[in-house]
């Protein structure tokens, strides 16, 4: 099971807010041990088995890049993660203390696998630029292996979320980029208006990532969360979890919102 050791003392989130506005990423290393790691990496590849069993295997990247969805409620591993102190301090302090998750996925580039393609985050590649300034989402990079310049690590282009737009096809080649390496267990915190990508994987061995996105409240999350556990499956978690699922959102609740409900007699509002 997952130890948690400690959250982040006030210093270093003033670095990781600091980076993430200026420079767009920040790295902590060692977040979780080795044999966690390799423990949410086995149930990541039980996974894959079972997306691949079902027909519902996604991958991408001349098939060698693989994505496994809704995560969260398929293992307790990935319902500690997600709420995770550390993850859940720094998310809280950019994107405000009522803050959700928008999607909680493994992203796996095998070996020989080409580079992702530089892009920017949900919910900037949805949106006209420019973009306002300021954070909307950002995103949370597990590492389950460690991370090499070989292995197909994440790069980001320091400052570019500063562009407050995507960025236009080949424009992110000929820059300076910046490769996440750091040994499993650690994890990167992106700006979600950050250019990055995974990078090409020159090894023989698959390298397992996580990727946890989080949102200011009112952005509709990319991933259907609040219903990726059910009633009963939450009604023993902590209210950290409910809340990052969408599920203490009041007046988006049909029974107790503010908003207006299309019913069979035409709008009510409740
Ligand atoms: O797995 C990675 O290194 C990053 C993938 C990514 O940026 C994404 O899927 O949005
Ligand atoms: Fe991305």
């Amino acid at each position: 099971m997952l130890q948690i050791r400690s959250a982040l003392d006030s210093e270093r989130l003033d670095r990781v807010e600091h980076d993430l506005r200026e420079v767009g990423f920040h790295i902590i290393e060692n977040v979780i041990t080795a044999e966690e790691a390799d423990e949410a990496r086995e149930a990541i590849w039980k996974f894959v088995e079972e997306d691949i069993a079902n027909g519902f295997d996604h991958s991408y990247g001349d098939g060698k890049i693989r994505r496994v969805w809704a995560i969260v409620g398929k293992s307790p591993i990935f319902r500690g993660l997600i709420q995770h102190p550390t993850v859940v301090a720094v998310w809280k302090r950019m994107l405000g203390e009522d803050v959700i998750a928008s999607t909680f996925t493994a992203n796996i580039v095998g070996p020989d696998a080409p580079d992702g393609g530089w892009h920017i985050d949900y919910p900037y590649w949805a949106m006209q630029a420019p973009f306002p300034a300021g954070s909307l989402t950002g995103q949370t990079v597990w590492m389950l292996d460690d991370f090499t310049e070989e292995n197909g690590a994440t790069a980001c282009i320091p400052g570019s979320h500063k562009t407050l737009r995507r960025p236009e096809l080949g424009e992110a080649e000929g820059l300076e980029s910046s490769v996440a390496v750091a040994p499993k267990g650690s994890i990167m915190f992106t700006n979600g208006a950050i250019w990055h990508q995974s990078r090409a994987n020159r090894t023989d061995t698959p390298r397992v990532g996580l990727l946890g996105m989080y949102n200011r409240s009112v952005i509709y999350p990319q991933e259907d969360m609040p219903r990726q556990l059910t009633d009963d499956e939450l009604a023993g978690e902590s209210d950290v979890l409910k809340q990052l699922l969408g599920r203490n959102i009041s007046f988006r609740d049909p029974d107790h919102g503010h908003n207006w409900h299309r019913t069979e007699s035409g709008f009510r509002q409740v």
